[in-house]
C-alpha cells in the first residue's frame, strides 16, 4: 500500500525534505490560532531514569554474516547483510563453514567503546545472537558459538562488557529469541529451507533460547537493556516462560518485541522517526548509517554526518532516543565511513550536548527553521534549546507562537548574549548574520515558567507557495502517514480523509500538483478549500510505488489567513492511492476577487 520511488518535481522534493519528520526541518510555520502542545506524559518505572537522560545509544550488529558480507556464490544480494543466509537460502552446513573464517584479530573493544563515548553515546546494544542463531558468547546451550566454532575462540561479549565497565558505558544485549536458522526448531520467516533446521520450536525455546537468555542475563555483569527482536510464533504462553527471568532483573530496560502481548518499556520505530513522537510511551528509533545492519562490502549508501546529527536532534525534540547502528567487519574493524561520522557527531555533541541529554520534547508542533528541546529548571522556569538547521537570512529568528516572557538568550557554542523582543507572532531573537554550525546552531533560551505556546501550524512560504505534506496532515478513517518515502498510505476506505490547516500568505492564483501512486483507474477525490471543492482523478500508475505528478487544476485564493484544506475520496470505484504531497504553486495575482474560486483544468 505504500512504497517507494523518487518523485519527479525538484520543487516538491525540496519542500518535502523541509516538511517531514524523517529528514529534518519542520515545514514553514508561523503563528495561527490553534493551541498545540505535544504531550509525552509517561508513567516511569525507575529503571527508565538513566535511559531518558541518555537520548543517544549505539547499536552493533556483528556476527558470522560479516564474513560473506552480502555476497554468496559470487552474487551480491540486495537485502540486509545479516539476512544473507535466509535470502540466499544457504544450507546450514555451508553457512556454518563461514565461522572458520571469522577471526576478528583486529577486534579492540575499548576502541569501539571510546569511539562511541567520544561521539556522545551513553549506551551500547550489541547482537549476542541474531537470526542466524550464532552466539557471540561462550554458550553452554549451543555449540554454534564464537568460542567453539571460530579460530578466534574468544568471548567477544565478555571483552566488550569489560571495556564498557572500564569506560563507564552502559551495555545492553540484542537477542533474537524466536528466529534461529541454525539451531534446530528455531523459527524462520517463510519457513525452513534445510531439513537440519526442522524440529520443535518449543524444544528450541526450552533448550537453546531460554538457557542462552539466562547466560546473557547472568554472566556479563549489569545489563542495561534487553533488545528482543522479531517475535515469530511467540504466543502468550511462550513469552510467559521468559518474562519471569526478567523479574529477577527489574533494572533492565526491555523493548516491545518479545511477543505474546508483552509491551516492554520501549516502542522501537525502525529506520524512521515518528512525526510527533509516540505520546505516552518511551521510544527508541533504531537506524542504520548506510542501508544494512550487518556489514556488507558494497553498501556505500552512507547518510551524511549532518543527517545523523539532525536526526539525533529531531528525535530528542520528540522525546525519544536514537540507537544508531554500526556493522563491524569480520576483522573486528569498524568501517571508516562510520568512524568519520561518529567523529563529526562527537564534535557537535562536545559543544551542544546540553541540548540533547536529559531534555524533554518540544512544546512546538512545528518550527520552520529547526527543532526545540526543553528542560524544566528547579526555579520553575524553562530552558528551550533551539537547534537551528536553516539559519535566518534577515537576522531574526522567530520563535512562532511563544507567549512566555523571555529571560535570556545566548548562543550555546560561545555564550554570546542575544537580544530579543516579543512580537505579535511570538519571540523574535536577533541572531548573527551566519550560523555558527552548518549542522545545527543551538540557541539557549530561558523563559519564565512553563512553555505557553499558541498554534504552530504550517504556513505558506514567502512567495505564497506551499506544500501539504503527510506529516502535517490530520487523518481520519484509517489513512496513515508513512515514511521512506513520506506518503499517505493505507488509504483504502473512501471514508478516510486527510486535512491540513494552512495559513495563506498571498492572494492570487495557485497551480495544484500532487505526486500520486494509484494501481488502477477510477480513484477520484475532492479537495475542499474554504467551502469550495475541486474534483480530481488520480492517473493510474499500475504500481503502489510508482508515482506520477497529477496536475489538479488551478485555484484563485484571494483571502489570506488560516484555512483548512481537506481531501476526501469519491466512494464510487475507490480503490486506494498513495499520496506524497499536494503542492500549491503561486502563479501570480488572481483575476478574481473576494474569496476562493477554483478552475478545473
Ligand atoms: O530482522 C531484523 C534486522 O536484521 C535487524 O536486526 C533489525 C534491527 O531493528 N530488526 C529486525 C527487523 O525488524
Amino acid at each position: 500500500m505504500r512504497k517507494y520511488t523518487a518523485f519527479g518535481s525538484a520543487l516538491l522534493g525540496a519542500a518535502l525534505m523541509l516538511n517531514t519528520g524523517m529528514v529534518m526541518a519542520d515545514g514553514p510555520g508561523k503563528p495561527s490560532p490553534k493551541k498545540s502542545i505535544v504531550k509525552h506524559a509517561v508513567v516511569e518505572p525507575s529503571r527508565m531514569a538513566w535511559w531518558n537522560k541518555a537520548r543517544f545509544g549505539m547499536f552493533i550488529h556483528w556476527g558470522v554474516y560479516s564474513v560473506p558480507a552480502g555476497v554468496y556464490d559470487g552474487k551480491k544480494f540486495p537485502g540486509l547483510g545479516e539476512w544473507l543466509m535466509h535470502d540466499a537460502k544457504i544450507s546450514v552446513d555451508t553457512y556454518q563453514a563461514y565461522a572458520k573464517d571469522f577471526n576478528p584479530t583486529k577486534y579492540d573493544p575499548e576502541k569501539w567503546v571510546l569511539m562511541a563515548k567520544d561521539a556522545g553515546v551513553k549506551y551500547i546494544v550489541i547482537t549476542t545472537k541474531h537470526h542466524d542463531g550464532f552466539a557471540m558468547f561462550d554458550s553452554k546451550a549451543s555449540d554454534w558459538n564464537i568460542v567453539k566454532r571460530t579460530p578466534y575462540g574468544k568471548d567477544v561479549i565478555k571483552m566488550l562488557a569489560d571495556a564498557c565497565r572500564k569506560h563507564g558505558m552502559k551495555l545492553g544485549f540484542y537477542y533474537s529469541q524466536a528466529n534461529d536458522w541454525n539451531n534446530a526448531g528455531g523459527a524462520a520467516a517463510g519457513g525452513h529451507w534445510d531439513k537440519k533446521q526442522d524440529g520443535s520450536f518449543d524444544d528450541y525455546l526450552d533448550k537453546v533460547a531460554i538457557p542462552q537468555i539466562k547466560e546473557i542475563l547472568n554472566n556479563y555483569g549489569d545489563v542495561a537493556e534487553l533488545w528482543w527482536d522479531v517475535p515469530t510464533d511467540m504466543t502468550k504462553e511462550r513469552a510467559a516462560k521468559i518474562t519471569p527471568l526478567l523479574a529477577a532483573h527489574p533494572e533492565i530496560v526491555t523493548n516491545n518485541r518479545l511477543g505474546g502481548g508483552v509491551q516492554g518499556d520501549l516502542e522501537t520505530p525502525e529506520q524512521y522517526i515518528p512525526a510527533t513522537g509516540i505520546p505516552g510511551r518511551n521510544w527508541e528509533t533504531c537506524m542504520t548509517v548506510n542501508d544494512t545492519w550487518g556489514f556488507k562490502t558494497y553498501d556505500e549508501h552512507w547518510k551524511s554526518s549532518q543527517t545523523l546529527i539532525r536526526n539525533l536532534v529531531d528525535i530528542a525534540s520528540k522525546g525519544g532516543n536514537y540507537l544508531l547502528n554500526i556493522g563491524p567487519k569480520s576483522t573486528g574493524e569498524v568501517p571508516e565511513p562510520i568512524i568519520e561520522r561518529f567523529k563529526d557527531i562527537g564534535a557537535w555533541m562536545k559543544v551542544n550536548n546540553e541540548a540533547i541529554y536529559a531534555t524533554t520534547a518540544s512544546p512546538f508542533r512545528k518550527l520552520s527553521w529547526g527543532r526545540c528541546t526543553t528542560k524544566e529548571m528547579p526555579d520553575g522556569n524553562t530552558t528551550l534549546y533551539l537547534s537551528v538547521f536553516d539559519w535566518p537570512t534577515n537576522g531574526q529568528l522567530l520563535v512562532g507562537g511563544l507567549k512566555n516572557t523571555a529571560l535570556s538568550a545566548k548562543l550555546l557554542a560561545n555564550g554570546s548574549a542575544l537580544k530579543f523582543k516579543k512580537t505579535a507572532e511570538g519571540l523574535s531573537i536577533n541572531v548573527p548574520s551566519a550560523a555558527l554550525d552548518a549542522n545545527a546552531t543551538v540557541i539557549k533560551l530561558v523563559i519564565k515558567g512553563k512553555p505557553d505556546v499558541e498554534n504552530v501550524i504550517p504556513s505558506a512560504n514567502a512567495d505564497g507557495s506551499f506544500v501539504l505534506s503527510p506529516a502535517d496532515a490530520d487523518l481520519k478513517g484509517g489513512v496513515q502517514s508513512e515514511h521512506n518515502p513520506p506518503n499517505l498510505g493505507y488509504w483504502t476506505s473512501p471514508k478516510s480523509t486527510a486535512s491540513w490547516q494552512i495559513k495563506i500568505t498571498k492572494p492570487g492564483t495557485y497551480a495544484i500538483e500532487a505526486p500520486i501512486a494509484a494501481v488502477g483507474e477510477g480513484n477520484s477525490f475532492k479537495i475542499t478549500i474554504g467551502g469550495q471543492t475541486v474534483k480530481a482523478s488520480a492517473q493510474a500508475t499500475g504500481n503502489d510505488g510508482k508515482y506520477a505528478i497529477n496536475n489538479l487544476g488551478q485555484i484563485n485564493i484571494d483571502r489570506v489567513g488560516p484555512t483548512t484544506i481537506t481531501v476526501t475520496p469519491v466512494a464510487e470505484n475507490w480503490q486506494h492511492i498513495n499520496l506524497r504531497a499536494i503542492s500549491f504553486k503561486y502563479k501570480g495575482s488572481s483575476e478574481n476577487s473576494g474569496g476562493f474560486s477554483i478552475k478545473q483544468q
